[in-house]
């Protein structure tokens, strides 16, 4: 098939799921087309079947404050449908790559070229901004407009529902991991360089927004340290840094936290970690808790949106409720005893496998089958 991927092409994790979903689909022999501003930051590979295509945005005085994107994707993904003689569209993330694609569905129909859209919603797109009045009203068009729409958990199904009209149905398809990529590696050079006392090690990855709740993350890791040696590694960069900075301060633990900021190789430092913190406000699956469970690494995590179906609960770490960071520091504690951590590092990669890349990706290709078999009635 030859399939257009339109996604964000930044850290975040609809791009990452994006661009993981066309690296794989094209070793799979689909040829796969990107269309986005930038080449995606996960884009780093060979493959025969693998495309890029910049969206360029002219400038003119008039567009200064607001440039129109949405109408240059639109027209560069009709572009590449004709040029490229694409059999499908999928966009991730509902803002504005779906409109952006139903434009484009609109346009190629007046020259007989009918294209079916999958969408798959992330989770702010729907849980944040996408339900801002703002925007509501063209989401909602949208997603009912898709010839497909899934979700990257149940509990966003159901927030789709919830938060705008949808008559459309709505599938699951979990976020996926590449096992080969992800999984624990030796590093002891590096856990030795990072934990010279042996301390244990905490992790947390992160774009840094409000919604991720970092001074969660540290407030948490503060009290676990005032009970065993630990040493905490941020990673990734964002709008909270600064306050980070200042409550380690406050704290009196900035030799302890070190902040790397955006790496490409993470899984080199899962490989060290003893323990993965994601106290989310809300989060519709929680990707770098999938990556770090695959590297053997238990996950203290909010019950927030569809990360209780991802880490089990007294399993692969704990969820507690959003803010309860006693509860998460105690259990940080619980499973950092060196009698619990080992079985709870097994259950996380045992849990992680199930959703290994090779079982989820042929769910994608079943939902490109059932848009063209919904365009064609
Ligand atoms: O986590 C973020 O803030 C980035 C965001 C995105 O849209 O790029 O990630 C969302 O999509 C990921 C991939 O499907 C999910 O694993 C994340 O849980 C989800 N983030 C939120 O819902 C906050």
């Amino acid at each position: 098939m030859k399939i257009g991927i339109v996604c964000y092409p930044t850290f975040g994790g609809s791009g990452v799921v994006a661009t993981e979903l066309g690296k794989a689909l094209a070793q799979k022999g689909h040829q796969i087309h990107f269309i986005t501003y930038i080449q995606p930051v996960r884009l780093n590979f060979f493959n025969e079947n693998l495309f890029f295509h910049a969206v360029y945005v002219p400038t003119y005085p008039l567009f200064q404050q607001y440039p129109p994107y949405e109408l240059a994707l639109a027209s560069k993904m009709v572009d590449v449908v004709l040029h490229e003689k694409l059999d499908i569209l999928h966009v991730h993330y509902a803002i504005p790559h779906a409109s952006a694609a139903y434009m484009a569905k609109q346009i190629l129909a007046t020259k007989n070229i009918h294209i079916p859209v999958v969408t798959t919603l992330h989770g702010t797109d729907i849980t944040l901004v996408g339900k801002d009045a703002s925007f509501e009203p063209v989401v909602t068009f949208s997603i009912n407009q898709s010839d497909a729409v899934t979700t990257v958990s149940t509990s966003l199904k159901n927030d789709t529902y919830s938060h705008f009209e949808i008559t459309n149905e709505i599938h699951v398809i979990p976020n996926f991991i590449d096992l080969e990529r992800f999984k624990k590696q030796e590093k002891n050079h590096f856990k030795k360089a990072i934990c010279p006392n042996d301390e244990k090690l905490l992790v947390h990855i992160s774009n840094f927004r409000k919604v991720k709740r970092m001074n969660d993350v540290v407030s948490i890791f503060d009290l676990v340290r005032k009970d065993i040696p630990a040493k905490l590694l941020l990673i990734g960069d964002g709008p909270e840094r600064i306050n980070l900075e200042i409550q380690c301060r406050e704290l009196g633990i900035t030799d302890d936290v070190r902040m790397l900021g955006k790496l490409d190789a993470v899984e080199e430092v899962l490989s060290i970690a003893d323990l993965f913190l994601m106290p989310s406000e809300s989060e519709s699956f929680g990707l770098s808790a999938l990556e770090a469970m695959a590297c053997e690494v238990p996950v203290i995590s909010s019950d927030a949106g569809g990360i209780p179906e991802l880490n089990l609960n007294g399993i692969t770490g704990f969820t507690s409720k959003v803010g309860d960071v006693n509860q998460m520091a105690k259990n940080a504690l619980y499973i950092l005893q060196d009698d619990n951590l080992p079985t709870f590092r097994e259950n996380a990669l045992k849990r992680a496998k199930e959703f290994d890349l090779n079982e989820i990706v042929p769910s994608y290709e079943k939902i490109y089958e059932y848009a063209k078999n919904k365009l064609k009635k």
